[in-house]
């Protein structure tokens, strides 16, 4: 038996582990109990890849789907080359947009792939990479380019008086809000050892509002109307950073007046809650010394996320949240390169009207990318541009996509679809021509650089210092199998289409804004992964071999990095009143609310995450299905007994465009009126299965053309209106 440091890459909290191994094959995995970040923290989707590595669905071969449906074996090589050709053939006759990719959640941990495969499509020539942070939290990307973003970076959670977290849960989530390593006890600590007085915004009693001190519950969807609510409290109340707005924003005004009509009372009415709780909000906010806040998918899936993204950025603006000159920095970079900022603002940049420009719903390139909410759509709709090839890297998108119907046929419509995962249950690979197998979390070697750089994407994410890991791969890829690498797929499709590999390490230009030097590799003896990690890190603070030294992580806190003061004469400010987020708080005062709208669905179906699975990946784990085997719909127990529904009935949700049918759970916590149900469960629409062993697809409720967003094009996600109904006595017709 031997014992190895290794990364989960089961989500982006990428948490330390310590694997048993006996003759090659994982016994037992353990957080590392040593580690000075994590403090042994692990979850079950982590300890469980010792059943998931060898789980009877995982690949071993790439499978190819012939044209009576059967599915073969094929190796990685002819099948490189039957895609290259296949790819060749359609360029040839439609161009190269007609080839897309789309990469889900299981890129981001592999920090090899999106540079290969972005250099691959530059040098093909096509634009069109869609991604799933549009259909995710598009907000964060949208917000800092309309509002402007500080250089310094944000005041961090861990000497925090206050967080605010709307729309987020990052102790089922690990996402952020709450930093993902070891939210639960980091939590913990920062309320009872430090005091922290944690404000969370939240249509239901989610594991974090049970820390908070102040719990607004409002409708879902009613965000902008209670952020607008807070930030006029904080300035009519004068409870915000005069100097610091002063000297580094410009707007206020503007925004103090869009606000005015956003009264405690007003607001209280509109979202249903208490205006002495909103006003509480604001003060515990704005009273700390120091704080911060974070929304999450909740929020930015509930119509107008851009809004409430922007709002919270005004609100880290008013009461100066951002780090001033002389202050240490937090995390100065370790596998990234040095993070050496001032203390000044970086101008507003444009969020949308992007070079690329779509064909539907006037949607165009954006700064959170290409909306894949329209990738459909794009699939589906006949004439110059469509999009003909798809290449789906780590992802589900006939779970995760809105508006499953559509999708389904738009996959089914593509003259060439490839899969890259790391099994077949995934419900897409089923309509995929080619599914690559690919290796395994634990079968190649893994650094904490994604990690890391999640600091740049929003306020409460990342690491809050300077902690990096490395690790080898776990273990050998099993004699006889056939498995590659996400970037080796795009490395071996280059090499047979005559394609130069040449990228600018992205992560740099996130953290000094400048370009870094250019990539090449040799297209003739392929690289290790390892040399890939070494080129991607040509500009780290901490040299990867220094990184290595440390098998378990640690803090590199070896130098001091401080936050230089402005330079002379910059003259960038930040923006509390972008135009387009004037005009939305407007249309907000002067729409009818949305509880008031949409004439019999009196429900709105909100989204949360599920503890023990990721999106689809885990669902056929057993262990992981101890809890829930399908995803419930939760609802308070009030609404139940009013409409005589009790626990495990199953039910009819319908939203304008679609029907489920839903297992009813009764949950205390929710707000009457809401029902909150775990997307990626169920199956496809053609192949219903059992509700009670696989749950619902919520997608089928969702329409990506009703309301959207007009720049993201990310429809209404959470906030769903919808109607339930009892099926008593029809249950056959359910399954
Ligand atoms: N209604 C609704 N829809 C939603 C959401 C919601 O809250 N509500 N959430 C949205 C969000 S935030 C997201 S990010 C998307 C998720 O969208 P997707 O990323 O498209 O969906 P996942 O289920 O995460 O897909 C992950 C895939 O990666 C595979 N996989 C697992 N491990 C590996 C590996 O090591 N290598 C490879 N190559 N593949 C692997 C899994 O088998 C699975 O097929 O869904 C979105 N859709
Ligand atoms: N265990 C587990 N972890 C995961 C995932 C998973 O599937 N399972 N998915 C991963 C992915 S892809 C992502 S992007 C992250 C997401 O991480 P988070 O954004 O933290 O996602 P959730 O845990 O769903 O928390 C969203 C919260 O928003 C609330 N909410 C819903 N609608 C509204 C609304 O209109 N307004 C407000 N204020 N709140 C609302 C929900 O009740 C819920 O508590 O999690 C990641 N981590
Ligand atoms: S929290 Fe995420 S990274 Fe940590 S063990 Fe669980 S799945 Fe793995
Ligand atoms: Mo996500």
């Amino acid at each position: 038996m031997t014992k190895v440091n290794a990364i989960c890459r089961s989500c982006a909290a990428m948490c330390p582990l310590v694997v048993e191994l006996d003759n090659n094959r994982p016994v037992n995995i353990i957080g590392d109990k040593d580690n000075p970040v994590f403090h042994g923290y692990s979850c079950i989707k982590g300890r469980e890849m010792v059943n998931t590595l060898h789980h009877p669905d995982r690949l071993y071969k790439s499978m190819k789907r012939l044209p009576n449906g059967e599915f073969v074996e094929i190796g990685s090589e002819q099948a490189l080359d039957e895609i290259a050709e296949r790819l060749q053939a359609i360029i040839a006759e439609h161009g190269p947009r007609a080839v897309a990719t789309y990469a889900g959640t299981f890129i981001f941990t592999y920090p090899a792939t999106q540079p290969v495969q972005h250099a691959w499509m530059d040098a093909l020539g096509t634009p069109m990479r869609f991604t799933a942070a549009s259909i995710d939290q598009p907000g964060k990307a949208i917000a800092p380019a309309l509002h402007g973003s500080w250089q310094a970076g944000a005041q961090v959670f861990d000497d925090a008086d206050t967080w605010m977290l709307v729309g987020v849960n990052p102790l089922v989530a690990k996402s952020g809000g709450v930093p993902n390593q070891n939210p639960a006890k980091r939590l913990k600590d920062a309320v009872e050892k430090n005091g922290m007085q944690l404000v969370v915004i939240d249509p239901r009693r989610s594991e974090c509002a049970k820390w908070a001190a102040v719990h607004l519950q409002p409708r879902p969807g009613e965000d902008p109307t209670v952020l607008a609510g807070i930030i006029r409290v904080i300035i009519e109340e004068q409870l915000y950073d005069q100097d610091f707005v002063a000297e580094n924003a410009e707007g206020f005004e503007q925004l103090r007046a869009q606000v005015a009509g956003y009264s405690p009372e007003y607001v209280a009415e509109r979202a249903g809650i208490a205006a002495a709780d909103l006003i509480q909000a604001a003060h515990l906010f704005a009273g700390a010394k120091r704080g911060g806040c974070t929304a999450g998918t909740g929020s930015n899936m509930a119509g107008r996320g851009n809004l409430t993204e922007y709002l919270l950025m005004c609100l880290m603006t008013l009461c100066g949240r951002w780090l001033k000159a002389g202050e240490r920095v937090p995390n100065p970079g370790v596998m990234g390169p040095k993070f050496n900022p001032k203390a000044q603002a970086s101008p507003p940049h444009k969020g949308w009207g992007l070079s690329e420009k779509l064909r539907v719903r006037g949607l165009t390139d954006t700064a959170v990318g290409l909306p894949t909410s329209a990738l459909a759509d794009e699939i589906l709709l006949e004439g110059e541009g469509q999009i003909k090839a798809l290449i789906c890297i780590s992802g589900n998108p006939l779970l995760a996509w809105p508006d499953q119907e559509k999708t389904l046929a738009a996959l089914k419509k593509l003259d060439l679809f490839v899969c890259l995962d790391i099994q077949m249950a995934n419900n897409s690979c089923h309509l995929a021509d080619y599914t690559m197998a690919c290796k395994h979390s634990l079968e190649s070697p893994a650094i904490t650089l994604p990690n890391e750089m999640l600091s740049y994407f929003g306020t409460g994410f990342g690491f809050s210092v300077p902690y990096g890991q490395y690790a080898a791969a776990t273990v050998e890829v099993p004699e006889d199998s056939d498995l590659i690498e996400e970037w080796e797929f795009f490395y071996g499709l280059a090499q047979r289409m005559n394609l130069p590999i040449e990228f600018e390490v992205a992560y740099s230009w996130a953290v000094t804004g400048q370009a870094p030097p250019k990539v090449s590799l040799d297209m003739k003896n392929k690289p290790t992964t390892d040399e890939l990690y070494e080129r991607l890190t040509e500009q780290a603070r901490v040299p990867l071999d220094r990184v290595k030294q440390y098998p378990g992580g640690h803090i590199f806190d070896d130098e001091a990095v401080y936050v230089a003061d402005k330079e002379p004469g910059w003259s960038a400010r930040l923006q509390l009143a972008d135009p387009t987020m004037m005009a939305e708080l407007e249309e907000v005062l002067a729409e009818q609310p949305d509880h008031l709208r949409f004439d019999g669905y009196p429900f709105r179906l909100i989204s949360r995450r599920t503890p023990d699975v990721f999106n689809s990946t885990g669902r056929n784990n057993p262990k992981q299905l101890r809890k829930y085997k399908y995803n419930p719909a939760f609802m308070n127990p009030s609404d139940a007994a009013n409409l005589g529904f009790v626990s495990g009935e199953l039910i009819r949700i319908e939203s304008p465009h679609a029907d489920i049918k839903g297992i009813v759970e009764l949950e205390e916590g929710i707000r009457p009126g809401v029902i909150s149900m775990s997307h990626c469960f169920g199956g496809d629409p053609e192949r219903d299965e059992d509700i009670r062993e696989k749950g619902s697809a919520i997608n089928r409720l969702i329409s990506v053309d009703r309301e959207y967003d007009p720049y993201t094009g990310i429809p209404r996600m959470s906030a769903v209106p919808v109607r339930v109904a009892s099926i008593k006595g029809d249950e056959s017709k359910a399954v």
